[in-house]
């Protein structure tokens, strides 16, 4: 039976062997809850990258460009890091290149890995039936925050293991532990993550349906997975 543990922060990568293994990258609030959007409202496929110098480049190359830090869209680029930005028919067939604060970082640090493929609970299925057929054993990397632990990312490996548990062994303490966390706060997440540091964060800056949003199960059913330099 392939197994099923949980990288609570892309800096705890390096005590993981990624080779041979899949990987979820997880990002709830919002990097890949907004890629999961895009590809369903149409994206063609989009770029993560780490710099915004880099992430610029793309605009020469035909590709809309997409940038937050610290919650905030950069100047300059096309797109925020809203998936409500991205549902009005305007990346139908667009090429997408995207630098968040940890999203990006989450994936593309996660290269080593046999497959990566992009979570959020609004494909939390298509995740879980994917995983089911390809049976390699499955890493779940949290972006966190600046290399800090964060809840909602947990919650959403709690979520991926509790629909896996049948057929993945998930024995390690940090499966366990998000497990345990998602069964206490499922019945309310938004209730549960109102004290969570980024839902504050991004409170302040007033995009409480932002949270409502990625926080909906099984909205879409796209799946993106990396293929080389990009996601499809
Ligand atoms: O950290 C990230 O990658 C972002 O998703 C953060 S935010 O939700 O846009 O603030």
């Amino acid at each position: 039976m392939p197994s099923i543990d949980v990288c609570f922060s892309p800096e705890l990568l390096h005590l993981y062997d990624l080779k041979g293994k899949a990987v979820v990258a997880v990002d709830i609030l919002r990097a890949t809850s907004t890629m999961v959007t895009a590809f369903a409202h149409g994206a063609a496929d989009i770029y993560p990258v780490m710099q915004l110098e880099e992430c610029r480049t793309y605009a020469e190359k035909g590709c809309l460009t997409a940038a937050e830090r610290d919650g905030v869209k950069a100047e300059g680029f096309d797109l925020g890091n809203s998936p409500f930005g991205y549902m009005s028919g305007n990346v139908q067939g667009r090429s997408i290149a995207i630098t968040t604060t940890n999203g990006t970082r989450a994936i593309r640090l996660s290269e080593a890995a046999e497959e990566i493929v992009v979570g959020a609970f609004l494909n939390l299925q298509a995740v879980a039936d994917h995983l089911s057929k390809l049976q390699l054993d499955v890493l779940v990397v949290c972006a966190g925050w600046k290399g800090k632990f964060n809840l909602e990312d947990t919650l959403f490996a709690g979520a991926l293991v509790e629909r896996l548990q049948d057929r993945f062994a998930s024995e390690n303490d940090a499966t366990l532990a998000s497990l345990y966390l998602y069964q206490t706060a499922k019945q309310d997440l938004p209730g549960f993550l109102r004290q969570s540091s980024h839902v504050r964060r991004l409170e302040n800056l007033e995009i409480n349906k932002d949270v409502e949003f990625c926080l909906q199960h099984d909205t879409f059913s796209v799946l993106p997975v990396w293929k080389q330099d990009r996601l499809i």
